[in-house]
């Protein structure tokens, strides 16, 4: 990967005029869920060390156990939000509902909104693994000047202006596009900046690596249980490697590298899949086709999905474009 010395602020400056909508308050959104990300991080990576590992007591609206790292990076990310005077909404995964938010003035005149997943895969903390937080963001649809509503939350992915990842991995990088490619920053922690480290980064048009959770195989679609065997046959290039982290955000990281395909298919016990469309597949969607890649939920397009509910879960595959394509012609053929 090309190095440079610009950071993460003056790429967002330089870049400013290529929004789609510019008055720099995307700028200043970016901005602070950067800022969230580096405090984030800080708490994640002494983990280990201070009483904060271990399990709130408390569930979430889909019954879950909340980690107390979850509950902390939801409060952060939120605060940061709210307290800049950024956007009109936030919306959660750990969260009931959304969170409409006055400006200043009380006449909610900012015109985005943001969807957030704070740490996902966050029952890894425990033991090391890497987790991430997930963002995707919104203009509103309801008039300036109003308090948002639903409406401006369950818009399809393909309206996102941007969307975007942290990873806390061995080291910590911010993921990004707002519509002109993706970017990736590594966080430099002695001084605490994100640098450029993977301009323009690019899916592999295919590659070796399949990830899905293949305990589940038994309750999979026939489609996906027989393209799982199509990866492990012997022939061409195949059999291909399994690399499954259980972290979506390192998963995906990973087959955006190297080549590869992530899966999270609908199953007999989980007959939407687990992952939430407009938390995690929507922006990770946005980000594999901004870096040459593709998403579908084995049929259909994640990005042209109409959401109904906040906490929608929809199947997920994603990755490398030739290889989600051989996964819809099975998912075609055999479901
Ligand atoms: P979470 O939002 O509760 O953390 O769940 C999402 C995570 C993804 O990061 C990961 O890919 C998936 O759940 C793993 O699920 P499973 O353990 O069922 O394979
Ligand atoms: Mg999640």
């Amino acid at each position: 990967m090309q190095q440079t010395h610009k950071t993460l602020g003056e790429f967002i400056i330089e870049n400013q005029s290529a929004f789609k909508y510019t008055s720099g308050e995307l700028s200043r959104l970016i901005n602070s869920i950067r800022l969230a990300a580096k405090v984030v991080n800080h708490e994640v990576n002494k983990a280990g060390l201070v009483d904060i590992l271990g399990a709130a007591g408390d569930t979430n609206i889909q019954g879950e156990d909340q980690q107390k790292l979850d509950v902390y990076a939801n409060k952060l990310f939120i605060q940061t939000l709210t307290n800049r005077n950024i956007v009109c909404g936030i919306a959660s995964e750990e969260e009931d509902s959304f969170i409409s938010i006055n400006s200043q003035d009380e006449q909610h005149q900012n015109k985005y909104i943001v969807l957030i997943d704070p740490l996902d895969g966050s029952s890894n903390i425990d033991v090391n693994v890497s987790v991430g937080t997930i963002f995707s963001v919104y203009r509103r649809v309801t008039p300036l000047g109003t308090a948002v509503t639903l409406e401006d939350f369950l818009q399809k992915g393909s309206q996102q202006v941007a969307a975007g990842y942290v990873i806390y991995g061995t080291s910590t990088m911010l993921v990004y596009t707002t519509g002109c490619g993706v970017n990736g920053f590594t966080l430099n922690p002695a001084i605490g900046s994100f640098y450029l480290s993977h301009p323009n980064m690019q899916f592999p048009e295919t590659g070796k690596i399949y990830s899905v959770n293949e305990g589940n195989y038994i309750h999979f679609p026939q489609g996906i249980k027989n393209y799982i065997k199509y990866c492990q046959m012997e022939e061409g290039d195949r059999p291909y490697t399994s690399r499954y982290i259980g972290s979506l955000v390192s998963d995906f990281h990973r087959n955006m590298i190297k080549g590869g395909i992530y899966l999270y298919p609908k199953s007999s016990k989980a007959g939407s899949g687990k992952l939430r469309l407009l938390y995690e597949c929507n922006p990770m969607a946005f980000l594999a086709e901004q870096a040459n890649g593709k998403a579908s939920d084995g049929f259909t397009r994640i990005l042209d999905i109409e959401p109904t509910e906040l906490h929608q879960r929809v199947p997920f595959i994603c990755g490398s474009r030739k290889m989600v394509e051989k996964a819809e012609e099975f998912m075609l053929k055999y479901s």
